[in-house]
């Protein structure tokens, strides 16, 4: 018997790419149910060939739901995913508001997919698992290999975020601020504190008290409960004028030596991972390539020889992908693939 999985948020813009990625990926599913707010109540989204009508989440009754998928923000996930945790249904949040609490796994699978099972073994376990901001997924899924390999002891992350992260109004504020350019109409920054077009913004998110953004913050408290809590990790989280896609340029100092060639071989074989490293003109990724894709494309990687044991490398995905919509997918299917999770209508048969 297949599962019944409900999103919350299907109106937007990860929830449109869950509801594509579980179609697109034959998700083993008997109902899926698209849910949000009062006042998408009745609009309907696409579904494979199909289209799903919204139901509004505060009248969904949840007990024989086996995942809910949550992209709706914080707030909401503050209220909701711990009433719909407590119905039996296992709630997967991509929103901030539960990955640092260190009773909820925080999951890549191809990074830390054994501690889903830790989890699950545990009789008191809180039902709901943290979807990790879209910049450190990716980011992740290319350092794991190289980490087994050599021990990364500090990255120093450089981040180019395209305006979808901010959602739907920021990728219209990018095409209307681009318009208003040409027709030289006067420019108002609403969604972004500056202006985005034709320009780039070093602020992502709320400023912390020593000076780093808390999307920067996100990068380097999420590494360590994922990776290794030993890794040194400084980011630097900017907004560039792209619509989907986010690029990084990471420089890594290891432990151990590793060359080039022999972190693009590790790379080359690594889950998740696609390496397009020529050393030619268009031998790389740019973020307009990655859009619509799964991997994680990693290019430009070159050994540092300002530091012993060092190497850079660039690392674009598409953020609504990787960064959230299928990583979030991803850990439902591992719960499943890996015989944690039974369907509630299977186990009550
Ligand atoms: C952004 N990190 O790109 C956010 C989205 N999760 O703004």
């Amino acid at each position: 018997m297949g599962y019944k999985i409900a999103i919350v948020g299907a109106t937007g813009n990860v929830g449109r790419e869950m509801l594509d990625i579980l179609s697109e990926r034959g998700f083993p599913a008997d109902e899926v149910v698209a849910l949000a707010s009062s006042r998408s109540k009745g609009k309907e989204v696409s579904f494979g060939d199909s289209t799903l009508k919204c139901q509004v989440l505060d009248h969904y009754d949840f007990s024989d739901t086996d995942f809910c998928l949550m992209s709706a923000g914080g707030s909401l996930s503050k209220e909701w995913s711990p009433k719909i945790a407590a119905q039996g249904c296992i709630v997967i949040d991509n929103s901030s508001q539960w990955r640092y609490d260190e009773r909820i796994p925080l999951v890549v699978p191809e990074v830390n997919a054994a501690v889903l099972e830790e989890w699950i073994a545990k009789k008191d376990r809180i039902n709901i698992i943290a979807n990790p901001n879209c910049s450190t997924a990716q980011l992740l899924v290319a350092l794991k290999p190289l980490h087994e390999k050599a021990k990364i002891k500090r990255a120093v992350v450089s981040t180019y975020q395209s305006v979808s992260g901010g959602g739907k109004d920021a990728m219209d504020e990018l095409f209307t601020q681009t318009r208003a350019v040409f027709v030289s109409d006067p420019i108002e920054p609403k969604k972004f504190p500056k202006r985005i077009a034709f320009n780039v913004i070093p602020h992502i998110d709320v400023f912390m008290d020593d000076g780093s953004t808390k999307e920067e913050w996100k990068v380097v408290a999420e590494t360590k409960k994922m990776l290794d809590p030993s890794i040194k990790v400084s980011c630097t989280a900017v907004r560039v004028p792209v619509f989907v896609g986010h690029s990084e340029a990471v420089n890594l100092e290891f432990e151990g030596p590793i060359t080039a060639d022999e972190a693009r071989d590790i790379l080359r074989e690594a889950p998740g991972c696609l390496v397009v490293d020529k050393r030619e003109d268009g031998g790389y990724i740019t973020p307009v390539e990655s859009a619509g894709e799964d991997a994680t494309y990693i290019s430009r990687i070159r050994e540092d020889s300002t530091v012993e044991n060092g190497l850079n490398i660039w690392v674009v995905s598409d953020n609504l992908r990787k960064g959230a919509a299928l990583n979030t997918v991803q850990i439902a299917e591992t719960l499943i693939n890996k015989g944690l999770v039974k369907s509630r209508a299977e186990a009550a048969a």
